[in-house]
């Protein structure tokens, strides 16, 4: 082989690097643009002639191989963990607090930005970038090694040849984002919300070609696995990201006091508009990783570090009408329709109101100039009425007294604020009893939505759950929007739906109280249809979780004649009737020591609300009850414990407190 020419291919690789880490990380070219493209071309011929000297991390090869079928799942080494959200002053101090109790006063905090991006991680053997992922659920991600190589600030080789795991935010700057925008509008395309969900789309993307147009760019700000000998702090540890060659956030401060986090947030709360990439809080962490290493992490995020998130934002809209609907069980709900305002990204024109009682509370009157934001940035709410600028013209709004879909009375049922429509021949409970029972939880029927159900219902195609097994190729083709293969895989949903364990059709029918963990209960319990239905009161009783509310509800809906004709006529049309053991889909770990426990929580937990801490019990095969009983195995006892903490000690139930049930959920 020629030593020239592969010295020369190696200078001109060096060379270009040089340059793309200047103009993309550093903002700052040191040659014009014709120079890297004269060099480039350099390179891409005398690859062209000498395809033996091609190799992966040649900047000729960001943008190579044919786009993929799908993405391969990659399992993260160490779990990539979320991060636990502040919204106040008062919720940081306790968080340093927390941190102080358990490392000492003597503290450094780093402050950084929180990007409003994808977190991913990159892996780089001596040096060498092999694997790019998504976080995914934290424990799987997906391989979109091909589409992060093409994002220009990221090395495809380092400084050094390390064997390291970093892990960071990928982002679309602003810039790039509107210009994306600009050129979707133009082709009449869908335009994206937000830069958040145009980089995810753009990762998505399974021809690299797409991603590489989108101008994505990438900060890193932690480490998975790395030589941990070569930093002491988090601090020590973006100085070597940095020195490694990747690109890190240089606005990030290490503060030596609470008043200096302070001083950070309110800082960047004021630059946040004049940077040229979104973010959506401050990410307070310990600096020391000895410290980091004292307090751990919970099962979902770590204790040493917090993200303090910029309040939601408010915008000012008119209140235009509300509108009433019939839900599924009868309660009617009103609706805010608004004149659409663009809210944290999305154009909002309706918000939830709950019930009249909200209505009354907040004196909301048509004609209103109301306060809108985003819940938790996604569910749009109505926060207060400007009854300063009230005209005099509003209108007050009264609710309906019949139901505005089949005409009867409705009623408020004793101790409930919701009005109800107890017409069992409502269309619109009918409607919403369908969609229902086709839900994911429920049949989980595929590519039968709410539109499709809908269609089905008015076009008096489907009346009752039974007639869904009736239908055919000709009834659905003659639906709008559906197409020849849309219709064939519904059929093939609807066909497969049959064969699902009893639980499943059991919480589809929409039997009051029965939710979908009771489902699974009784259908444990009975076994089959015919023994349910057939079950006395005091049967039902019998199993533990079942109460009299559960029970009498389950006898007088299995005593109608409607529901036994029903049932039948499922029979016939092929539906499974026995429980068929636990559901693949919910795998539990059945050696965590929550497996087959009955467990109860009271008092506060620092660490996770409860009904996380209920969820986390229950992954893990364990049952969550209200009270304590001499069935109880185990009783959490967070702050201030009241009555419950008691009873089990009278009944000396075994007691954890909030540490060992961290623990136990970390086994
Ligand atoms: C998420 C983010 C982190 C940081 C910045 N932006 C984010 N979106 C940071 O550490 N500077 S950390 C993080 C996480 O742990 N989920």
């Amino acid at each position: 082989m020629d030593e020239n020419l592969l010295a020369r291919v190696r200078a001109l690789r060096k060379q270009l690097n040089q340059y793309s880490y200047e103009y993309y990380v550093e903002d700052n070219p040191s040659v014009p643009d014709s120079e890297y493209d004269r060099l480039m071309q350099e390179l891409l011929a005398i690859e062209a002639e000498h395809p033996e000297l091609v190799t992966p991390d040649s900047p000729t090869q960001r943008v190579g191989g044919e786009p993929l079928k799908a993405f391969t799942k990659v399992t993260h080494d160490i779990p990539m963990l979320s991060l636990a959200d502040v919204f106040n002053e008062q919720e940081l101090l306790d968080f340093d607090r927390r941190v102080r109790q358990t490392v000492g006063d003597d503290v450094t905090y780093v402050c950084e930005l929180k990007i409003d991006g994808l977190a991913v991680s990159l892996t780089y053997e001596k040096g060498r970038f092999v694997l790019g992922a998504t976080r995914g659920d934290g424990t799987t991600g997906e391989d979109i090694t091909n589409n992060l190589r093409t994002v220009r600030s990221l090395p495809l080789t380092l400084q050094e040849p390390a064997d390291i795991e970093v892990r960071g935010e990928a982002y679309m700057p602003k810039k790039s984002f509107e210009r994306l925008n600009r050129e979707r509008q133009e082709k009449g395309e869908m335009l994206f919300a937000n830069p958040r969900n145009a980089a995810a789309g753009s990762l998505r993307q399974l021809d690299p070609k797409i991603t590489a147009a989108r101008g994505l760019s990438v900060f890193l700000y932690s480490a998975g696995k790395f030589d941990r000998e070569k930093v002491k702090t988090h601090f020590g540890l973006l100085e070597y990201i940095r020195s490694l060659g990747l690109p890190i956030n240089p606005e990030s401060r290490r503060c030596r006091s609470m008043q200096e986090v302070f001083d950070y947030i309110r800082e960047y709360t004021e630059k946040r508009d004049s940077l040229p990439y979104g973010i959506d809080g401050i990410v307070i962490k310990v600096d020391s990783l000895a410290q980091q290493e004292q307090l751990g992490h919970t099962v979902k995020s770590p204790r040493w570090m917090i993200a303090y998130k910029f309040p939601a934002e408010e915008v000012v809209s008119t209140l235009e009408a509300i509108e009433v609907s019939v839900g599924r069980t009868g309660v009617v709900t009103p609706t805010a329709v608004l004149t659409p305002v663009v809210v944290a990204g999305t154009t909002v024109k309706r918000a939830t109101l709950h019930n009249e009682d909200l209505i009354r509370e907040k004196d909301l009157r048509i004609g209103d100039r109301v306060v809108i934001r985003k819940a938790g940035d996604i569910i749009p709410e109505v926060v207060n009425v400007l009854t300063k600028e009230r005209t005099g013209r509003e209108q007050a709004f009264a609710m309906p007294t019949h139901c505005p879909e089949c005409g009867s009375a409705l009623v408020r049922l004793e101790e409930e604020v919701a009005l109800r429509c107890i017409n069992p021949k409502c269309p619109a409970q009918i409607r919403e009893g369908l969609i229902h029972f086709v839900s994911r939880n429920a049949m989980n029927i595929d590519g039968l939505g709410e539109k499709v159900v809908t269609q089905l219902f008015r076009k008096h195609l489907i009346h009752d759950v039974a007639d869904l097994y009736h239908l055919n190729y000709e009834d659905l083709i003659s639906m709008e929007r559906m197409g020849d293969k849309s219709v064939r895989n519904l059929l093939g949903a609807i066909e497969q739906s049959r064969g699902n364990s009893l639980e499943r059709l059991l919480f589809g029918l929409g039997i009051r109280y029965i939710g979908s963990k009771a489902a699974r209960i009784l259908a444990q319990a009975f076994k089959t249809m015919d023994q349910l239905s057939s079950a006395s009161k005091d049967e039902l009783l019998a199993v533990d979780e079942v109460g009299e509310k559960m029970a009498d509800s389950l006898r007088t809906y299995f005593s109608k004649p409607e529901v036994v004709s029903l049932i039948e006529e499922l029979k016939a049309a092929g539906l499974n009737m026995r429980y068929l053991g636990p559901d693949p889909r919910e795998t539990v770990n059945s050696d965590s020591p929550f497996n087959g426990k009955t467990v109860v929580l009271t008092g506060k937990l620092e660490q996770m609300s409860r009904s996380e801490a209920k969820s986390e019990i229950e992954k893990r095969g364990g049952n969550v009850t209200g009270s304590v009983s001499a069935h109880t195995d185990i009783v959490v006892a967070g702050e201030a414990a009241g009555s419950k903490l008691k009873k089990a000690q009278d009944l000396q139930v075994e007691i954890w407190d909030e540490e060992r049930f961290l623990n136990a959920l970390n086994e």
